[in-house]
């Protein structure tokens, strides 16, 4: 193991740890929803968002307990956009993260009704009493949230350009697949670094850094995704692959074959690289992460 994975491992498992402390069980039979939210949640996954959340507040000093309550709402929101993904009526898909998928588990209406539940908690948590934050740093999270995850130029924008995409020869291929990467999975993860920046009081000239890096490496982040999607293992990434192609989907890939979308990966990743060299050295696991997004095989 690299002293990233080891570190990225090590988060992981106190990360958690930690999250069930979050999800008391009701005593009603409403129960059900909690546990279908938590089994999602709780069902592995790389924990990216907050690893990025916790590594970026952590550039100003934030401890990474302090960090746990954002880092843990992205997460949720994160998850209930798998869960909707994942439903019959959008990619219909049976495995997730190498579990049965929400619905496959519970039941359709279950698995809608979790996605709402975790969408909803996450800015319960980032504006409630639990974020040690105080009011004008929660409510400009939430608006951040929001506007990451939103209809607005976020991630249901992208996934709804992405839906729009299917078998559609678009006018301008190359600027819709930037604009949907940038969304679906861009936004998301910029979030993740515009969190830690305001947790940190970063100044301009940081805050502007993070976000060309979060810019750079959401999109990478994505073409790797497609890439996998045609050359991955179905086992290291624990859902179904191919159905990019199967769905006729406008991907980097299908606009440039495999090759030059690497290629147009690695580029992104060196401009990610670049834009971290304002903190002098000091964000070199931002750096690492950015490789290992690059290289992931899962
Ligand atoms: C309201 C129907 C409805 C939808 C909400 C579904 C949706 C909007 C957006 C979907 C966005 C989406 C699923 C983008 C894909 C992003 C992506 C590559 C996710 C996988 O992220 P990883 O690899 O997953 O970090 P783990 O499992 O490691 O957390």
């Amino acid at each position: 193991m690299t002293d990233f994975s080891s570190h990225l491992a090590s988060f992981c498992k106190t990360f958690n740890q930690k999250l069930p402390e979050l999800f008391p069980l009701p005593a009603g039979a409403e129960r059900r929803v909690v546990e279908a939210m938590f089994y999602s949640l709780s069902n592995g996954g790389k924990r990216l968002r907050p690893f990025l959340v916790c590594e970026t507040a952590a550039l100003f000093g934030i401890a990474p307990e302090k960090s746990f309550i954002t880092a843990a709402a992205l997460e949720c929101l994160h998850t209930y956009s798998l869960i909707h993904d994942d439903l019959p009526a959008i990619d219909n898909d049976d495995l997730r993260r190498g579990k049965p998928t929400c619905h496959k588990q519970f039941d359709e209406a279950t698995a809608i009704l979790a996605g709402d539940g975790l969408l909803t908690y996450a800015f319960e948590l980032v504006c409630g009493s639990q974020n040690p934050f105080p009011a004008e740093t929660q409510s400009r999270l939430c608006s951040l949230l929001a506007d990451a995850a939103g209809a607005f130029g976020g991630m249901v924008a992208g996934q709804t350009l992405d839906l729009l995409s299917e078998h559609d020869a678009a006018a301008a291929p190359q600027d819709i697949i930037t604009r949907i990467e940038e969304m679906k999975t861009g936004r998301l993860l910029r979030f993740a670094c515009e969190a830690g920046a305001v947790l940190g009081q970063a100044g301009a000239a940081e805050y502007q850094a993070l976000t060309t890096y979060a810019r750079k490496i959401g999109t990478a982040f994505q073409i790797v995704d497609d890439i996998l999607d045609v050359e991955g293992s179905p086992e290291l990434m624990g859902k179904t692959l191919g159905k990019d192609a199967q769905q006729g989907k406008l991907t980097f890939v299908s606009l440039y074959g495999l090759a030059q979308a690497r290629r147009i990966a690695e580029n992104l990743i060196d401009e990610a690289l670049q834009a971290l060299s304002v903190f002098d050295g000091r964000a070199a696991v931002l750096g690492e992460l950015a490789r290992f997004i690059l290289n992931r095989r899962s």
